[in-house]
């Protein structure tokens, strides 16, 4: 490394498509949501693809109904029906990840290995809501793995979601760190113009439903993280990216 490069303090993980290919479980608490409260809507792979692009579980609802003129006609204002709608798809959604619907990706275990036994800080900053974060982290690392993540930026703790930088900013103020010196991890467009938003170099494993994305701009493109190590350090190859980002 020169002399004056920029060294890397801190990885700040996406979760839904990075860490594990959640979005199949997320389209399947949907529809068994939407079942449940009698609405015949079935999002389709294709639909969710779609979809997707509207970055939040409620804005994508809200998407969704406006997209098919769907006429609400009831009591409730629409806010609280969405609301309720929403809660009860994320509990569908983490009794499936509790019962190990998925699995972190290829290599993603063993970075978050290497960084514990290195002492790398690890952030969390996502879209997704924080019960979620929750449910995967400890189906897939077990009881108490919340704490290898002093940072988590998730849900509506920011006003504006993905693709605004919010939640990258939010993340790297509470990590008391400069942009510079944070690298992402990222599936998707959304995902990579929040980061870059922030000014986060950023490295991209494309996920199922974010492979045809276009990610101009990333540091660094690659199937998966195992894929970028060939068998040697992941944190090695990451911060390898993260030098070349700053140089
Ligand atoms: C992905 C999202 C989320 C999930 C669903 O977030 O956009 O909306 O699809 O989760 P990220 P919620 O890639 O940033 O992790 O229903 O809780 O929003
Ligand atoms: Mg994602």
């Amino acid at each position: 490394m020169d002399a004056g490069a920029v060294k890397l303090e801190a990885i700040i993980f996406d979760v839904d498509g990075t860490l594990a290919e959640t979005e199949e479980a997320h389209r399947q608490a949907f529809n068994d949501a939407f079942k449940e409260f009698g609405i015949d809507w079935t999002w389709s792979q294709a639909d969710y693809k779609e979809l997707l692009k509207t970055t939040g579980g409620k804005e994508r609802i809200r998407a969704h109904m406006d997209a098919i003129g769907f006429q609400y006609d009831s009591a409730d204002p629409v806010d609280e029906f969405v609301k309720r709608l929403h809660a009860r798809k994320t509990e569908i959604y983490t009794a499936a990840i509790e019962k190990g619907a998925v699995d972190l990706r290829p290599g993603v275990r063993e970075l978050i290995e290497e960084c514990r036994a290195s002492g790398m800080t690890m952030a969390i900053a996502t879209t997704t809501s924080y019960p979620n974060v929750v449910a995967l982290i400890e189906a897939t690392l077990g009881a108490g793995a919340m704490e290898l993540f002093p940072v988590v930026s998730s849900g509506d703790i920011v006003r504006k979601k993905k693709p605004a930088p919010d939640i990258f900013v939010k993340a790297i103020e509470d990590l008391g760190l400069a942009a510079g010196r944070c690298i992402a991890l990222e599936d998707s467009a959304n995902g990579l113009k929040s980061a870059l938003g922030a000014g986060v170099a950023t490295l991209i494993t494309p996920s199922i439903y974010t492979h045809d994305d276009d990610f101009a701009g990333a540091s660094k493109i690659t199937p998966t993280l195992a894929d970028l190590a060939g068998g040697d350090s992941i944190l090695a190859a990451v911060a390898n990216c993260h030098a070349q980002a700053q140089a």
